[in-house]
């Protein structure tokens, strides 16, 4: 049987729902979500196959003009960009709740420039939260654009219409051998999942700033006699001030955040984990 290959690259705005989309495709959480803005970091790339067909789903950190004083930003959107030119197929999500924003206007221009050369689609995303006649009227004034081969609704949260989406994106595949194994999931190695699920338990208890600036590296990986995994993890900080937040009154913070990581690595690995939290000051890691 001829087999069928592409790999297919999520981009849009902050918060559309990418990484939403990407587990939901993949079927499981190997992305981070959290309702902020900026979550994602780097192109996480989730493999689907089915039947002869396999997609590589690329999420991707959401675009936004960073600030030029800002390393960390700069690299963030860089990590997006890069991987347009990766892509056989290009997805633009955007969240239909508002009308189109500042930063998805960008990535349309990106996009024009790349229409001739690969199929560029419009993903109408958070469709359960939008009423028709809102709706309607978005794909008519994306329609108008000529950019986009199609542009599907769907809720990446509830899965309406993601069915209908793989059956247009299995047609677009060209025929081609598979980039992966049969049983291969994804290309990011375990423990950078591991660290991006504290990542995002930092990001959901800190109501600040912070969370912007950390950034979370593993410093030791062992199973013990037990058969338990011992991880330690370094949170790495900005500036000295910032470790007091993070580690909360009494130490209630980094607990709360390591017990609620601890049981979503656990299960994320289906083993028993021990998690160990340090705070360390990193003075210039977003220069790196
Ligand atoms: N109602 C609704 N909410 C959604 C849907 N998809 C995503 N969300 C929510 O939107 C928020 C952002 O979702 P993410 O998947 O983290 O968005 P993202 O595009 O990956 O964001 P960045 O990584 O920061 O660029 C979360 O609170 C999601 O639960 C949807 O279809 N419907
Ligand atoms: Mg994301």
């Amino acid at each position: 049987v001829q087999t069928k290959f592409a790999k297919v690259l999520i981009v849009g705005e902050p918060n559309a729902g990418k990484s939403t989309l990407f587990n939901y495709l993949i079927g499981e959480k190997i992305s981070i979500v959290t309702h902020k803005v900026q979550t994602t970091r780097n192109a996480i790339r989730g493999i689907l196959n089915h039947e002869q067909t396999q997609l590589v789903f690329i999420d991707t950190p959401g675009i936004f003009k960073p600030r030029i004083t800002n390393n960390l930003e700069r690299s963030i959107v860089r990590n997006a960009t890069n991987a347009l030119t990766e892509a056989d197929i290009l997805c633009l999500l955007i969240d239909a709740r508002k009308p189109l924003s500042k930063e998805t206007q960008m990535i349309i221009e990106m996009l024009a420039a790349k229409k001739e050369q690969r199929p560029v689609i419009a993903i109408l995303n958070k469709i359960d939260a939008v009423v028709k006649e809102k709706l309607i009227s978005q794909a008519q004034q994306l329609f108008t654009l000529e950019i986009f081969k199609s542009i599907p609704m769907i809720s990446a949260k509830t899965g309406a219409g993601v069915e209908r989406l793989l059956v247009e994106l299995r047609e677009l595949a060209q025929e081609g051998v598979w980039q992966y194994d049969e049983d291969e999931l994804t290309d990011t190695p375990t423990r950078n999942i591991c660290e991006d699920i504290t990542r995002s338990e930092l990001f959901l208890h800190l109501h600040s700033e912070i969370p912007y600036s950390l950034t979370v590296e593993t410093e030791e990986w062992l199973t013990n006699s037990n058969n338990t995994l011992n991880i330690k993890q370094v949170i790495y900080i900005a500036k000295p001030s910032q470790k007091k937040i993070i580690l909360g009154k009494g130490g209630n913070m980094i607990k709360l955040v390591g017990s609620k990581a601890r049981n979503r690595i656990s299960k994320f690995l289906g083993q028993k984990v021990n998690l160990y939290l340090y705070v360390k000051v990193k003075e210039d890691w977003q220069g790196d």
